[in-house]
């Protein structure tokens, strides 16, 4: 594995970049017309423009990232997060093409981007699950309804092609319930081509708990500790916490254990998370994402484990040489996304990087392609940046956030830096242990 093309934009791909260089990996940038200005772009050995600024056109375009690994002559390619990391056609296209797929194999991407059979693998694998349905839901509404009374209500109906927060439908009544079927299945249709569906019961205050592992698909695995994602809005993380507060050593090494074993059960290959949901002290599985997650950082700063080199290493066919007995978790983390946003309407706020300054000191760790004078294109998501606090213990990191949001200048768009004040100054924030619902109720009082 010399070269690498990196698929992707923004932070993520300066983020990989700079993996790749400390390996001695020559490295591919590949652009729309848009980004000829990004950072990682600059600072690639080659880059390539593929294409208009529209994503569709560009980042999704896979015959021509396909076109820009053949005139580069990459051996790899690293697809980031978003875009085309969890398209399982593009995996196989990828392989096909004779080019190294830095992920898992593509059926698995496709085992697991169906929920239905990644809840089937996990169920199979030991790992508890969300009590429901483990198969798709039938036709017959007797027997559907029979179902839900066994499960209890609320339940929750979710199309087998969503995920994220896309095709799902909470039933508090049976009354409900046969329309909602109907209606999830007719979105679930029109949304992913997919109108299977399955039940779950549906979990009122849970917190979004999530595994960290990684797997070498020759039989050797470890997870890296868990990581807390409930400080959220629509779906989308804002704060990002590792370890989880309030998880015990013993409960983290028995899921772990279960994620591991999964792990060598399915023959992962690479880097992946285990979404689960946590609700009096008990862990249910939800989804699992065969990708590099956005929030990866905390992980690291807590084991020291760098995962896009072990991302690497794997796509190149090295053993794990890693062992789980020697992955020992050392203080907190915590990141906050730093979005091109409005604070209070949360409108994408598009345009040049008028002053930046970076915030530094001990722990203090930023991943961002912004610099002066960048200016950020309206084509594509706001999140401008990530900043991380890492102390030995929580409360070091969150003074070491707060400062570090003090020190940080982003002028010329607006960012929801002044949000991450309030939140890391927020009473139920510090103390810790919110659920997924927290954020959006405190912004509906706000407001
Ligand atoms: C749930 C749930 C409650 N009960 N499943 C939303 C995203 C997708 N990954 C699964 N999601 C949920 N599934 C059951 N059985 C609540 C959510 C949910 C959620 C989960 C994680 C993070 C944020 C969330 C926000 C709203 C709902």
């Amino acid at each position: 594995m010399n070269k690498v093309l990196i698929a992707n934009r923004g932070e993520i791909a300066l983020r990989i970049l700079r993996a790749c260089r400390e390996l001695g990996i020559s490295t591919v940038a590949v652009h729309s017309e848009a980004d000829r200005d990004l950072k990682h772009v600059r600072l690639a050995d080659e880059s390539v423009c593929i294409g208009p600024a529209q994503s569709a056109e560009s980042y999704l375009n896979i015959p021509a990232i396909i076109a820009a690994a053949e005139v580069t002559d990459s051996v790899g390619i690293h697809p980031g997060y978003g875009f085309l990391s969890e398209n399982a056609d593009f995996a196989e296209r990828v392989e096909s093409s004779g080019f190294v797929f830095i992920g898992p194999k593509a059926e698995t991407i496709r085992l697991m981007g169906d929920k239905v059979s990644a809840k089937n693998a996990m169920l199979e694998a030991g790992v508890p699950c969300v009590p429901g349905s483990a198969r798709a839901l039938g036709e017959d509404p007797e027997e559907n309804i029979k179902l839900a009374r066994e499960i209890g209500y609320p339940v929750i109906i979710k199309a087998a092609g969503g995920g994220g927060g896309r095709g799902m439908r909470v039933v508090n009544a049976e009354g409900a319930l046969i329309n909602a079927i109907s209606v999830t299945k007719g979105e679930a249709l029109a949304a992913f081509n997919n109108d299977t569906v399955y039940m779950e019961k549906f979990l009122e205050k849970p917190r979004h708990v999530e595994f960290q592992v990684l797997s070498d698909g020759q039989g050797h695995a470890v997870h890296l500790c868990e990581r807390d994602c409930s400080m959220q809005r629509r779906h989308q993380k804002v704060i990002e916490e590792a370890p989880a507060p309030g998880i015990t050593e013993e409960q983290r090494q028995r899921l772990g254990d279960r994620v591991v074993e999964a792990c060598i059960q399915i023959g992962y290959r690479g880097a992946g998370t285990f979404e689960f949901l946590y609700e009096n002290g008990e862990f249910y599985f939800i989804e699992m994402n065969t990708r590099l997650q956005v929030e990866h950082p905390v992980t690291e700063m807590i084991t020291g484990v760098d995962l896009v080199k072990q991302q690497l290493r794997i796509a190149g066919g090295h053993p794990l040489e890693l062992r789980q007995a020697e992955i020992e978790i050392n203080g907190h983390a915590i990141e906050c996304r730093i979005n091109a946003e409005d604070p209070t309407n949360f409108m994408p706020s598009p345009g040049t990087i008028s002053q930046y300054h970076c915030p530094g000191g001990p722990g203090i760790r930023v991943d961002t392609h912004i610099y002066n004078g960048y200016r950020i294109p309206p084509y594509y998501d706001s999140m401008i940046g990530k900043l991380i606090s890492h102390g030995e213990d929580r409360k070091t990191a969150m003074a070491r956030m707060c400062g570090a949001l003090q020190e940080i200048v982003v002028d010329g768009i607006k960012t929801n830096i002044p949000l991450h004040r309030e939140l890391l100054n927020d009473e139920g924030f510090r103390r810790g242990r919110t659920d997924i619902h927290y954020l959006e109720k405190k912004l509906a009082v706000s407001s």
